[in-house]
């Protein structure tokens, strides 16, 4: 590539140029913010994403398959909560927030059971541009219905900054025991990997060309 090319690329966001992107690593509930990968499973690719859609590290990114780097932390079904990045979110696309009930220790649990939706962040349409809500921290309430028990808590960011190029996954999973809940059964539900395919318009999207509006990958966003 020419370097007025590249750098041209570069402006559109196009090429990522440094290796590091960006990592979920620290986690709030109420007013307690909690200190970095506290409650949060550490993650062994820095703040590299997760590309493949087959890969079980999909779920809690590399290195999050178990709780063994972290602790659970008590949540009261309601609660505010939020996840914030080591540097802003700067790749366009979704933000989603899942969950998934441990059968037993959410410590010993590897993501492997039914995953809900809680909430999205797709983008704003406005005068013909869409805006992505790319900011430091994304702030949601644990859904008041749900049944106590410890759970993982899961938030993504899907980039699809690069169309042609394969979107980029950005994940971290907090580990919450779920008090004051209800007795619903939150559906629809999906496996991970399983819940995004290669075919998901909100996968394939280009955002740079006729873009005009949006599904947010994953099954829909389950509401008490
Ligand atoms: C979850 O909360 C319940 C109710 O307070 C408590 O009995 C249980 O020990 C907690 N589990 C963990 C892992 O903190
Ligand atoms: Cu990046």
């Amino acid at each position: 590539m020419k370097f007025s090319t590249l750098l041209a690329a570069v402006a559109l966001g196009v090429v990522d140029v440094a290796s590091g992107h960006y990592i979920f690593q620290q986690l709030r509930v109420g007013s307690r913010t909690f200190g970095v990968y506290e409650h949060i499973r550490k993650n062994t690719n820095y703040n590299s994403p997760v590309t493949s859609l087959s890969d079980n590290d999909l779920r809690c990114n590399a290195g999050g398959s178990s709780g063994a780097s972290t602790t659970v932390v008590d949540v009261k079904a309601g609660d505010s909560f939020a996840f914030s990045s080591d540097v802003a979110v700067y790749h366009q696309g979704p933000i989603s927030l899942y969950m998934s009930k441990a059968p037993g220790s959410v410590n010993d649990y590897d993501g492997s059971g039914d995953w809900f939706k809680i909430y999205d962040w797709g983008p704003t349409f406005s005068g013909g541009q869409a805006s992505w809500p790319m900011r430091n921290s994304y702030e949601y309430s644990i859904p008041k219905c749900i049944k106590n028990g410890e759970y993982l808590l899961r938030i993504q960011s899907l980039a699809i900054h690069n169309p042609g190029g394969t979107p980029q996954f950005y994940i971290s999973c907090a580990q919450v025991n779920v008090t004051g809940g209800g007795n619903a059964t939150p559906s629809p539900t999906a496996k991970i990997p399983g819940a995004f395919k290669a075919t998901d318009p909100g996968y394939t999207a280009n955002i740079y060309n006729n873009f005009h509006s949006y599904t947010v990958p994953g099954p829909a966003v389950f509401k008490c």
